[in-house]
């Protein structure tokens, strides 16, 4: 098992304590929750979406647990603007705070609410079940680039979360790169569906939803390697990661960080236990290991 030295970096203008970072969506709507996870040995975290408006979410079932995967549609449930108190008790810390909005106006507005306390944004430009949100503006460059240039116009480092469900995500992240995206993040889930035999209906209440865990392993990596080569910014890996070796996989694809969703629903010591296995003193270089595998 190759391993890795542990210790701050600074990845997309972000200064993170390890590689290990929690993903959108998962135990990100309260600080409770958030400074849990960060004691618990992630690098930084990622907060649930916060958009314009406070949002109940989809109708249940919301979300199903699968053989190797979650399918989810949550329906970017959220408190708005309430969510500044949340987070005010960990200024300072490596929180990233994922926004979203239906136009540039709206995510400049949602990131201004934040630009005083977050370490740096993630746009949300790729919920694949969200009407007029998400992946309905992330799959079409134009807007993902006047997106990310209206919230790194506040000056503070900038993440675009991409949506794998495109023909060619390279285009998505050139668009962000025009933008003045500082990281890519790839990916969020797979939009996927699936019918329930009994009820001869669909399982989850909104039809569609979102594919994560290790079955969108391989697409994840697929993706963070075809961005790899089309970027000048830095990667970061998300997708059914669940192991101190699918990091490093990730890191050969070309991650710079990872960041890490379904796993922490099954084990939310995952990261303490991932800390363990990846990280020693003497092992190689991050800079070593990311984007060996290409040629
Ligand atoms: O809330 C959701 O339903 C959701 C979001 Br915001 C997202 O980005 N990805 C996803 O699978 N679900």
């Amino acid at each position: 098992m190759i391993r890795s030295p542990a210790g701050p970096v600074s990845i997309g203008g972000v200064e993170l304590r390890n590689h290990l970072v929690l993903a959108a969506g998962i135990l990100g709507t309260t600080g409770a929750s958030l400074a849990r996870i960060l004691n618990s040995g992630a690098g930084g975290v990622v907060t649930k979406s916060i958009g314009p408006g406070p949002l109940d979410g989809h109708p249940g079932p919301c979300l199903v647990v699968l053989d190797d995967g979650v399918l989810n549609a949550m329906g970017l449930p959220n408190p708005s603007r309430d969510f500044v108190q949340e987070l005010a008790p960990l200024s300072g810390e490596p929180v990233v705070v994922s926004i979203f909005g239906g136009d540039p106006d709206e995510f400049a507005e949602v990131a201004s609410w934040f630009a005083g306390s977050a370490a740096g944004f993630e746009l949300n430009l790729s919920c694949p079940h969200a009407e007029g949100f998400g992946s309905a503006l992330g799959t079409d460059p134009a807007l993902v680039e006047e997106c990310t240039r209206a919230v790194k116009a506040l000056g503070r480092p900038t993440w675009v979360k991409v949506t794998p469900n495109v023909t060619d995500i390279t285009e998505i992240g050139a668009a962000a790169e025009r933008g003045g995206a500082d990281a890519i993040v790839a990916i969020n889930t797979v939009k996927a569906m699936r019918i329930s035999v009994p009820m001869g209906r669909p399982v989850l209440g909104n039809r569609f939803g979102g594919l994560s865990g290790k079955a969108i392993f391989p697409i994840a990596i697929r993706c963070v390697y075809e961005l790899y080569e089309a970027s000048e910014v830095p990667v970061i890996g998300c997708g059914g990661i669940s192991t101190a070796e699918d990091v490093v996989e990730m890191m050969m694809a070309g991650a710079s960080a990872v960041e890490i969703g379904s796993a922490v629903l099954e084990d939310i010591g995952i990261f303490a236990k991932i800390s363990r296995d990846l990280y020693s003193p003497d092992g190689r270089e991050p800079d070593e290991i990311v984007g060996c595998a290409h040629g």
